[in-house]
């Protein structure tokens, strides 16, 4: 099917332009593989720091209207731990392996880069927007000095591409984002998930143990959509990989539409299973044929042309 599916994105490659959301069957490479066999481009880990943590005690997931809302309060075995699975990831699959990352300091988010990429991930996603766990995640990528500090210490700490997975929890998306660019950001990932509470009528409580998570889902597609549209016209040349709620072929055509080059796919393979790449990449092959695109790049940012 690849063919006019290819996308090129910060140097790299990518056989068709949906990625594996970090959070998502990112822990294991056993999951990624039949995640890749699937139809992704590519997969994204699940956030890894530099020490274990147990994340958040049950229930950390909601099922809301049209979403999910969760505070996983990141899980993950730390990054030395970590080093084996990426190691293992990369001799069962030949697709790119992006590796999501997080921390409490600059030097933190530098020193886990560095060993992920020298075991073998072909990129970074710093993960600045998790919003809900304190003095990491929107913490930081909510200030654009402390932002463009991470994304310096990273930069200067491998020699791979570096994408930025900004917050849509702010008032203007394309400040943080200028700010991871002139940084050295060589892409952005818009957006993670939008803080969010639900509250059991019966025992009068917040349902999750952490009150409050983060929204994904088609609840927040066209907010998603909004902030790619944003980024893509204040930067019109940085690479932008769309994702928020998208779970049919239509909502990724849109994404590229608004500027997005490559997309995410997340809780829609909580709902749909990992086919639903198939099924996209499918959905878009035949409305490049149809509309006589030659490629998505020809599509990419089009809803923007006045
Ligand atoms: O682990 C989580 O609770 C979590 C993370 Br790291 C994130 O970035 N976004 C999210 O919705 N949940």
């Amino acid at each position: 099917m690849e063919g006019n599916l290819r996308v090129q994105l910060a140097g790299l490659t990518f056989s068709y332009p949906c990625m594996l959301a970090s959070g998502v069957l990112g822990y294991s490479a056993e999951t990624m593989q039949r995640v890749i066999e699937a139809g992704a481009g590519a997969v994204v880990s699940k956030s890894v720091g530099l020490k274990a943590r147990d994340g958040y005690t049950n229930p950390t997931v909601f099922q809301a209207k049209n979403g999910l809302i969760n505070a996983m309060g990141l899980p993950n075995p730390g990054i030395e731990t970590y080093v084996k699975e990426i190691r293992h990831v990369k001799e069962l699959i030949c697709q790119p392996l992006i590796v999501s990352i997080f921390g409490y300091s600059a030097e933190d988010y530098a020193i886990v880069a560095e060993k992920a990429a020298t075991a073998g991930a072909d990129a970074l996603e710093l993960n600045v927007s998790c919003p809900h766990v304190k003095q990491t995640g929107a913490e930081i990528g909510q200030n654009p000095n402390v932002l463009s500090e991470v994304v310096k210490a990273v930069k200067a700490a491998v020699n791979i591409p570096v994408f930025v997975k900004l917050s849509p929890n702010v008032t203007d998306i394309t400040l943080l984002a200028n700010a991871a660019v002139n940084a050295g950001a060589d892409a952005l990932t818009a957006v993670n998930t939008l803080k969010a509470i639900a509250i059991d009528i019966e025992t009068t409580k917040p349902v999750l143990s952490n009150i409050k998570g983060g929204l994904s889902g088609p609840a927040m597609k066209n907010i998603a959509l909004r902030c790619v549209y944003d980024l893509k016209e204040k930067l019109p040349n940085t690479p932008i990989i769309g994702c928020g709620g998208v779970s049919n072929w239509q909502d990724a055509i849109e994404f590229f539409l608004a500027g997005a080059n490559a997309i995410q796919i997340g809780t829609a393979i909580a709902y749909e299973g990992p086919e639903v790449f198939q099924t996209i990449n499918l959905g878009i092959k035949k409305y490049l044929e149809k509309k006589q695109f030659r490629s998505i790049e020809e599509i990419v940012g089009l809803s923007h042309r006045r």
